[in-house]
Order: structure tokens, then C-alpha cells, then sequence
């Protein structure tokens, strides 16, 4: 079969289904995305080949290759959760919620898949309710832990979960936000959360949403650690599968548009309405079809070349240009646009495991976001797109000194 512009489709293996899976997009040879490199480190970088296919039999949209889980999250992933401000609160309210519907039985028992810094999971220990968080990443679970956060420091797979379940008893809630679509081996994903799982227990999971990156073109979203791509009809059917029913979908403004999922055993729950009414929006908006997958393909290629040509021009003209925020998405963007320090100076950013690092792949050094102020460039490119209205307002001083903003999302646009 072949694509939009003729060529052979390559193929692969659904890790959801087993069917077979069509590739629509190549982004190309890429570097680990949270791999910030020390000066020596450039000269032994792990590269992989970043392609994004749909599964034909249940529309999963995912990765066409894999990378090895240790090489991602092991002792130094350097990204923390509550590095903004907004994802704090959005947490906050996320476990208030958890405690008032989920977990507030007696003694109730939160999980949570990839808990990070424990940014969630604090305001569940607070409450005093028991609790365990699993984080492979060594010095963010450190961080969970220094917070009275309850951590175990594996990866969440069917042999860990089964040792929880005979160890803390069942749980009332498994809860992962941005982690379950970081899992290839999602078989060993539902079959741990089968074992782990209450009879009445939900699993509630939050990763960015198809809808929201076809729509917004932000191809940022597709990197290493984001496997797949979900959307309400890919997770439908894997639900299924596993003996599980998706019983509730809500839409979040977070990370630039994310859905948040309900997974109950099978007949245990009415669906909610809401569910159909996505799966029938998406159906409209041809989500998993291969020629609105290519249309984003087309989309994609238009960002990169007008990204590209605002900064070889800004270049001729002599401008100063920066980027904020040291983005694992980042790394998409650099290294697909071909963009590196001859065209972007440097990278303000707020986390301390980054800064005086190179970022993967295109080796622009990462500051302090402290320094950004007193640097009185002409345009910053903001990766950290997401945290837009975070990030603009408290470096006001920036604008009000002649600086603008570079944006690339939904396509390439100057804010001054
Ligand atoms: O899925 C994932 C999400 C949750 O986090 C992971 N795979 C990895 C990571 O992705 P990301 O690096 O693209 O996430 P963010 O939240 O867009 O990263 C923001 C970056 O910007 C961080 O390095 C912190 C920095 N930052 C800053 O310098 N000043 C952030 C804010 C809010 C700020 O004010
Ligand atoms: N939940 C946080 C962190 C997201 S980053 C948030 O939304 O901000 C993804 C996290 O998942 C990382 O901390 C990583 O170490 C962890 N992770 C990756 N694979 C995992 C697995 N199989 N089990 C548990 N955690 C995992
Ligand atoms: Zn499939």
C-alpha cells in the first residue's frame, strides 16, 4: 500500500492488537529526548529512527520503533513534574478529586504508575490515605520520597503489580498520568492493573490526546517516550480486550489538550454518555483515517519549512534569538527542523539536571532560566509551548522590552 506522495508504506505489528500498522509519518534519525549531554557525551549519543504509523484494526497510532525502557528512565531522567506551577495545582485537584469519588470508601488504596516527584501522590499522603507510587526514574523518586510519598522504584509491569496485590491488597484506584503511553508492552500494563485492581476499582489515565495534536498540528507530542497516541476509539478497544469497558472520558487543557480515561471491569458501570459522543466527534473528524493522517503529515513538513525559513531570516537580519523551556518535545522539533546553535542561541530553563548541558542531538546549550531577563534577545522560541500562559506571565519584562515570542503551534506565528 502505498502513501499520499506514492512511496511504499512501511509496516509494522500493532503493540496494542497485533494487527498491522501503516506508517504516515518519518521524523527521521533522533537522539533519547530527555538526554541532555554533558560536553564529552556528544560523541556517544544513542540515536533511533522516529517514524508514527496507525494500527488498521484498532486505529492505535504508535511508534514503528521501539526504545529500550532503561535507556529513557533509569537514575538521571531529568524531568520534574512540579516544575510548573500549573501542572502543581492541575495535580492538586486531580487528587482531591481521586479522594472525593474513588478513594472515599474505608481505607481506601491509591496506586499510581509513574508518580514522578510526587506531585500527585502528595496530596493523597497528606490526606493520610495509603497510597504506593511506582518510579523507575531514580533521583525523581528520590524527590517523591523526600515529599512522604510512598515509592517503589520499578517499573509498573504484571510481576510488580502481582507482588502489591499480595502485599497492600487490592487497589481502589490505579491512577498514571503521561506514563501509560511511554508503555510498548501494554499486555503486561492490563494484566498488572487486572491483578492489582478492587472488583469495583477504576483505572484513570491521562496522556495527550490524538484529537488535540492532529488539530493543533503539534508534532512535538511524538518523541521517544511517547509510544502511542490515544484517542476514546484506540483505547475503547484495548479495554476490550483485557476484559476491561472504557466508562468515562473527559478532556483536559493540559500539556495542550490531553483525555483523561475511565477503565472499569466489564458490566460493572454504565458508560457515560460522554464516551459515545467523543468516539461519534472523532468518527466525523476522520481521526483514525490514514488520509487525515497524511493531511497532518503534509501539516507537519509546512511547520517545519516555515519554522526554518523565520530562522534562517531572522539570522540574515542579525537578531538575537533564544528558546525557553528545555522540552523532552523539544527534541522533535531541533532535530526534524534541523535546528541548532547557528540558529538558536540557547535554552532558558528552570530545571537544574539540564542546565550547563547540550540538548540531544542538536547540542544547544541549556541556561538558567534565571539569566533570561538580563539577556535582552530579539525572539525566544517557545518549545514550552504548553506552559504559554505560565511562562508569559512571569517574563512580562521581556515583551515590554521590544522581545517576541516564537510560536510553531497550531503553525508558525510571532506574539510581540
Ligand atoms: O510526557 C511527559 C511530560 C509530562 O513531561 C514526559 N515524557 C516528559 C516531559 O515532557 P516535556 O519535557 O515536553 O514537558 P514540559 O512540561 O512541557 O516541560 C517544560 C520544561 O520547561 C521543563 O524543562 C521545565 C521548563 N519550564 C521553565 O523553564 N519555566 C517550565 C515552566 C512552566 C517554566 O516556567
Ligand atoms: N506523572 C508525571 C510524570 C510523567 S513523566 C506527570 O504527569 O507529570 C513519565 C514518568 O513515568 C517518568 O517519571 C518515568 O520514570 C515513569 N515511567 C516510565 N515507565 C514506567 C513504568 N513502566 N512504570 C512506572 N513508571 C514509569
Ligand atoms: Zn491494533
Amino acid at each position: 500500500m502505498t502513501d499520499s506522495a506514492g512511496q511504499a508504506r512501511p509496516q509494522g505489528t500493532c503493540r496494542a492488537c497485533g494487527g498491522t500498522v501503516m506508517q504516515f509519518l518519518e521524523l527521521g534519525r533522533q537522539p533519547l529526548s530527555d538526554r541532555f549531554l554533558s560536553q564529552p557525551e556528544i560523541h556517544q549519543e544513542y540515536f533511533f529512527h522516529l517514524a508514527v504509523g496507525a494500527c488498521e484494526r484498532c486505529t492505535m497510532v504508535q511508534l514503528m520503533h521501539e526504545v529500550p525502557r532503561e535507556q529513557m528512565f533509569h537514575e538521571d531522567y531529568p524531568y520534574y513534574s512540579s516544575g510548573s506551577a500549573a501542572m502543581q495545582k492541575h495535580f492538586v485537584d486531580t487528587a482531591r478529586h481521586l479522594l472525593g469519588t474513588e478513594a472515599a470508601g474505608p481505607d481506601p488504596f491509591v496506586v499510581e504508575i509513574g508518580c514522578n516527584d510526587g506531585v500527585m501522590l502528595r496530596t493523597v499522603h497528606e490526606a493520610g490515605v495509603r497510597h504506593l507510587g511506582f518510579e523507575p526514574s531514580g533521583k525523581v523518586a528520590k524527590a517523591a520520597r523526600a515529599n512522604g510519598v510512598r515509592v517503589r522504584g520499578d517499573f509498573f509491569e504484571e510481576s510488580t503489580a502481582r507482588e502489591v496485590r499480595a502485599s497492600d491488597g487490592p487497589a481502589d484506584v490505579v491512577f498514571a498520568a503521561n506514563t501509560i503511553c511511554h508503555i510498548p508492552d501494554l499486555d503486561s500494563v492490563l494484566q498488572g492493573v487486572d491483578a492489582l485492581l478492587g472488583p469495583d476499582g477504576v483505572f484513570v489515565f491521562e496522556d495527550p490526546y490524538l484529537g488535540d495534536i492532529l488539530a493543533k498540528t503539534s508534532f512535538d507530542q511524538i518523541y521517544d517516550e511517547h509510544f502511542f497516541l490515544f484517542s476514546a476509539r484506540s483505547v475503547r478497544a484495548l479495554a476490550a480486550s483485557f476484559g476491561f469497558e472504557l466508562v468515562d472520558v473527559e478532556r483536559l487543557p493540559v500539556h495542550g489538550g490531553e483525555v483523561r480515561y475511565t477503565l472499569a471491569r466489564e458490566g460493572t458501570r454504565r458508560p457515560a454518555d460522554r464516551v459515545a459522543a467523543l468516539i461519534a466527534e472523532e468518527d466525523v473528524g476522520e481521526v483514525a483515517t490514514l488520509a487525515r493522517l497524511d493531511r497532518f503529515a503534509g501539516d507537519v513538513r509546512r511547520v517545519r519549512d516555515d519554522l526554518r525559513a523565520l530562522l534562517e531570516r531572522l539570522k540574515v537580519e542579525g537578531r538575537r534569538v533564544v528558546a525557553y523551556g528545555a522540552t523532552a518535545k523539544s527534541a522533535t522539533v531541533t532535530n526534524f527542523c534541523g535546528i541548532g546553535p547557528d540558529l538558536v542561541s540557547c535554552v532558558y530553563d528552570t530545571t537544574p539536571a539540564k542546565q550547563g548541558r547540550l540538548t540531544p542531538g542538536t547540542h544547544i546549550p541549556v541556561r538558567s532560566a534565571d539569566g533570561f531577563s538580563a539577556d535582552s534577545a530579539d525572539y525566544a522560541l517557545l518549545f514550552a509551548w504548553n506552559h504559554a500562559d505560565e511562562i508569559m506571565a512571569k517574563e512580562q519584562a521581556f515583551r515590554q522590552a521590544g522581545g517576541a515570542w516564537i510560536l510553531y503551534v497550531p503553525q508558525v506565528h510571532v506574539r510581540g
